[in-house]
């Protein structure tokens, strides 16, 4: 099976620093994986993206060397099972805040015995290799989601569920679950709960990974242990270009 890039860096010890798309556009898709991210994430819980159009973005991804993932809707085998299918080599889920969560995770990914995937990688095979069934628990990366006050608490306990990979922390709906608007920076609270999640994953001996909205935080993240590390989305990258550019508009 094609190798995951993704994987194997961060299996090795090193840092995968990537992005995510919330345009349903193949063309930024492509874009966003030609600039040198190592993977690019189709965002299918927030944006415009969904199943109906997911398999040519994933394709547009999958043209450059970046992993393409998914972030799915929902913790829900019918979203996890066809991102798969379509080709997405791991998944982010948002929104897991127990071990029952976790493992409901793994139950989409997995095939039997393991998990209770069906069997269908209609392009997932196209792009993984004719031995996909062998080699789909090796390559594909199963990330979940803490960002609220109870995913915090049950950090540990969700990230030594058998099957995970890498916890993905998002900052903003973790501040809004602690009672604070999303704002940047993050209050200390916030941040507290962040070095928490943080010594969990250590704890557990999996990936620790952050959204962050600056290169200066890459660097902070990547200081304090962080390793699987997503930087801004694409409207996130235009706007702010695009406001730079109207600077010269003077009335
Ligand atoms: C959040 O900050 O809540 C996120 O989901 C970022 O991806
Ligand atoms: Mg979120």
């Amino acid at each position: 099976m094609r190798p995951n890039l993704t994987k194997r860096r961060l299996r090795a010890g090193g840092p995968a620093i990537g992005t995510f798309c919330v345009t349903a556009s193949g063309l930024v898709a492509e874009a966003l994986g030609v600039e040198g991210f190592d993977f690019v994430t189709i965002d299918l819980q927030h944006g415009e993206n969904n199943l109906g159009n997911l398999s040519p973005m994933l394709q547009a991804v999958s043209i450059t060397q970046a992993t393409p993932l998914v972030r799915v809707p929902a913790n829900m085998p019918v979203y996890i099972q066809r991102a798969l299918d379509l080709g997405a080599y791991g998944v982010i889920v948002p929104l897991v805040n127990t071990p029952e969560d976790a493992a409901a995770v793994v139950a989409s990914v997995r095939y039997p015995p393991a998990g209770a995937r069906s069997w269908g990688p209609v392009r997932g095979m196209l792009y993984g290799g004719t031995d996909y069934f062998a080699g789909a628990a090796e390559e594909l990366l199963t990330v979940v989601m803490l960002e609220t006050a109870q995913g915090v608490q049950n950090a540990r306990a969700i990230l030594d569920t058998p099957g995970i990979d890498a916890c993905f922390i998002g900052p903003n709906d973790l501040a809004v679950s602690l009672g604070y608007p999303p704002q940047e920076p993050l209050p200390p609270a916030v941040e507290e709960a962040i070095a928490e999640i943080r010594s969990a994953a250590e704890a557990a001996h999996k990936i620790a990974g952050i959204h962050v909205f600056t290169p200066r935080d890459v660097e902070r993240r990547l200081a304090e242990g962080f390793r699987f590390i997503a930087l801004l989305h694409d409207m996130r990258m235009l706007r702010a270009a695009a406001a730079e550019a109207a600077r010269v508009v003077k009335h």
